[in-house]
């Protein structure tokens, strides 16, 4: 059976000294309690670090170690001098205010990537450890983006998931930031990835195209020969703990308590104190709503409890400095002997406390400027058994894509959003009632357990490997195997692609030119006795005669239309198809070359193409998309295909594919041939399927194949080749 091994920043367990005595007790997180159920199950493991201890003797190191243990939880040690950096320069002095678009608190000079380096490396060095074949592993959030590569390389065939619990900034964000193609590189060492919300998961895949040049195909991307596999997986709450809790008698004593302290309605908020929660915009919304409406004063209470966070990060301590004067002019401004507008409690509170606010507050304010998810307002929604309260939520928090029936507000509109506090307060009583009730069914339906579940057989579906798939671990020696046959074999016949197998793409096709040194290598494999070389290509006659006319081997242009038989001079082609459609397909092409900057129509005997590698990527993307749609519909009826592949829409005469060389090739092939093809992109999956048994395929490069075999990449192909005079 599986094991889990959850792999977190913190351990869900806090270690301190008290009085002299290493304290161990559950810490109560949102984390913690969601992973909780599977965490006890299934002799999982939480790997992480366990806090800030310093000084341990080794004799407290070994009972802690212990004690950890027991509670199923392995500790991972940084070392002092690597924590400041890890944990508040990299990781919370820049990571964080910039996937939160915070640019105003990153630093000039970002500072901490070496330690946070060495620190995954620590993680990944305790996950291999642990690590037993058949484990699923699960990585957690931005401090360890670098551990799910970390943990491929070391070991190729393991079960993988990364889950982002803060957004994914806009690519024109990321790409700000030093070391942009390791971080998204680490985090493609996944088998799935998976965010809160849909626009964080386009945001990624956007980061991809643009930092990486790496397209995805709506859930999916190619990357190191595998597929990895992105899902949106909104965290809920733990609904059953907070319902029971609200409804038990301690809380339901502190409740009445707090309602009936005077005749004040209770606006509550409830964060980390921390800049992306927009507290302070919140505090100079409610200050204006005071001014507004003073018949409100003396009725209205705005309880702000915030738990002191990264108190030793220096932007924090401004930010608390700054959160406690907005506080203290407020009150200053409006209050009376006998009222307060902010009660402010700067602490964490026990969840009795806590539950009995949510159920007394008449108005939750959640309003970051940017926020993952947002448990606060589930843990609201999911305590107010009696259908009550108001929900006023951010359009930036996470949240805000499930609970669409919170009252919605743009935290930066501080007019507007004091006008949203006193309509959240006058709301009429039956619209309340309503929005309550469908922000519950949905919250309770998508519980935190629901998460766990989803996103858990959403990581098994995607590491598990296609049964034709050889496993990563096998691979090399699988194509060794083949290096040797080729060599052994008494006759050999090679069918190659050109473009992406044997040379990179270019800008234009025209541009594609084969090196000196894979012109050499095919004069070297056409003069191998018993080898018969065939070169198959989408490219024109012209260009394919241009880089390999004077090599002595068959050439196939156009998809295998036109052939060059080794050693002759000219060329056949096949029956010529029927033009009708060239004219309009022509001119649309050309319509949208001049929509589209750095595309361009190359026209051949049996297709047209429009090729749009120079493009503005994701605009080229967005116009391929609708050139496709335009041709489908225009060419309903007529004799062609329209092929999309590698930054090219192609629209071809129906028939003409590379799969059609191979019987040919089959027939002509010596008895006891032993038969490579190799390629890389739609046309080549062609020739696989019509290989068909009788020879071996090999992909070169990302993406899925129906081949037998791959290789990562131009070089790697070229090197089988050239294996050949080994
Ligand atoms: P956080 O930024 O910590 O989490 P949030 O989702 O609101 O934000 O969770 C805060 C938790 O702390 C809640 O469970 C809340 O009850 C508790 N809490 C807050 N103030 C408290 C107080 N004064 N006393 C006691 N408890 C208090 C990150 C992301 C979020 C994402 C979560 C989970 O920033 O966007 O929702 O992870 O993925």
């Amino acid at each position: 059976m599986s094991r889990l091994l959850i792999v977190a920043n913190r351990l869900p367990i806090a270690v301190s000294r008290v009085d002299g005595a290493l304290h161990v007790e559950r810490s109560p997180g949102g984390l913690a309690t969601g992973l909780s159920g599977p965490h006890s199950k299934s002799d999982a493991l939480w790997i992480g670090w366990p806090g800030d201890i310093q000084d341990l003797s080794g004799d407290e190191h070994r009972a802690l170690e212990q004690r950890l243990a027991e509670l199923r939880a392995k500790p991972v040690w940084i070392p002092p001098e690597d924590l400041k950096e890890f944990y508040e320069g990299f990781s919370n002095g820049a990571l964080w205010p910039l996937f939160h678009h915070l640019l105003d608190q990153m630093p000039l000079h970002v500072h901490g990537w070496d330690a946070y380096e060495r620190a995954n490396a620590r993680f990944a060095d305790e996950v291999c450890r642990q690590y037993t074949e058949g484990d699923l592993i699960w990585v957690h959030d931005y401090q360890l983006m670098l551990l799910p590569k970390m943990l491929r390389d070391r070991m190729p065939d393991a079960r993988i998931g990364f889950f982002l619990h803060i957004p994914f900034p806009a690519s024109e964000l990321f790409r700000t930031i030093a070391h942009r193609e390791r971080l998204l590189e680490g985090v493609l060492g996944a088998d799935l990835v998976g965010f809160h919300t849909a626009g964080y998961m386009r945001s990624f895949a956007s980061s991809l195209l643009r930092v990486l040049g790496i397209a995805s195909n709506v859930d999916r991307v190619y990357y190191g020969q595998r597929e990895v596999r992105l899902g949106v997986f909104p965290m809920g709450v733990d609904t059953e703990k907070f319902a029971t809790l609200a409804d038990s008698p301690a809380v339901r004593t502190r409740t009445a308590e707090l309602c009936a302290m005077d005749d004040c309605a209770i606006v509550l908020g409830v964060d980390r104190l921390d800049y992306t929660k927009g507290i302070r915009r919140r505090l100079l919304a409610f200050e204006k709503f005071l001014y507004d409406h003073p018949e409100f004063h003396g009725r209205v209470r705005l309880i702000q409890v915030a738990v002191p966070s990264r108190t030793s990060v220096e932007a924090y301590q401004d930010f608390r400095n700054e959160v406690d004067a907005s506080i203290g002019r407020i009150n200053g401004a409006f209050g009376t002997a006998q009222w307060a507008p902010i009660h402010y409690l700067y602490r964490g509170i026990d969840e009795v406390e806590l539950s009995a606010l949510y159920c007394a507050a008449d108005v939750l304010l959640v309003t970051p400027v940017r926020d993952g998810m947002n448990l606060v307002a589930k843990e609201f929604v999911a305590s107010r058994t009696d259908d009550g309260g108001v929900l006023v939520l951010s359009e930036f928090a996470g949240a805000a894509s499930e609970l669409a029936e919170a009252v919605m507000m743009n935290p930066f509109d501080v007019d507007r959003a004091a006008e949203i506090f006193h309509r959240a307060l006058t709301l009429p009583a039956d619209e309340r009632l309503v929005r309550m009730r469908a922000l519950r069914r949905r919250v309770l339906s998508y519980d935190v357990h629901h998460w766990v579940r989803s996103s858990l057989e959403s990581l098994e579906e995607a590491s598990d490997q296609p049964d034709h798939a050889v496993p990563i671990s096998q691979r090399a020696a699988r194509l060794e195997a083949v290096g040797q046959q080729m060599r052994d074999a008494p006759a050999l016949l090679l069918i190659l692609g050109y473009d992406g197998t044997l040379v990179p793409f270019a800008s234009a096709p025209e541009l594609s030119r084969p090196d000196e040194e894979l012109l050499e290598l095919l004069r070297r494999l056409a003069a191998r006795p018993n080898t018969d070389i065939h070169l198959v290509s989408g490219s024109s006659r012209d260009v394919i005669e241009q880089r390999f006319g004077d090599i002595p081997i068959a050439l196939h242009a156009e998809y295998g239309f036109w052939e060059r038989a080794r050693g002759a001079s000219s060329w056949q082609g096949g029956e010529m198809p029927s033009q009708a459609w060239r004219e309009p397909v022509v001119a649309i092409l050309e319509n949208f070359t001049a929509r589209t900057p750095g595309s361009l129509v190359e026209e051949k005997t049996v297709s047209v193409a429009w090729h749009y590698r120079m493009a503005e990527p994701e605009y080229g993307a967005f116009q391929a998309n609708e050139l496709v749609i335009h041709l489908t519909q225009m060419l309903s009826n007529e004799p062609v295909e329209i092929v999309s592949d590698d930054k090219l829409i192609e629209v071809r005469a129906t028939g003409v594919n590379k799969g059609l060389v191979v019987p040919r090739l089959l027939d002509d092939a010596p008895r006891g041939a032993f038969v490579v093809a190799m390629g890389d992109d739609r046309n080549d999956e062609q020739l696989f399927a019509a290989l068909d048994g009788h020879g071996t395929s090999i992909h070169v490069g990302d993406g899925t194949s129906r081949a037998h075999l791959r290789v990562p990449d131009i070089d790697s192909a070229r090197r089988l080749l050239a294996g050949l005079f080994d």
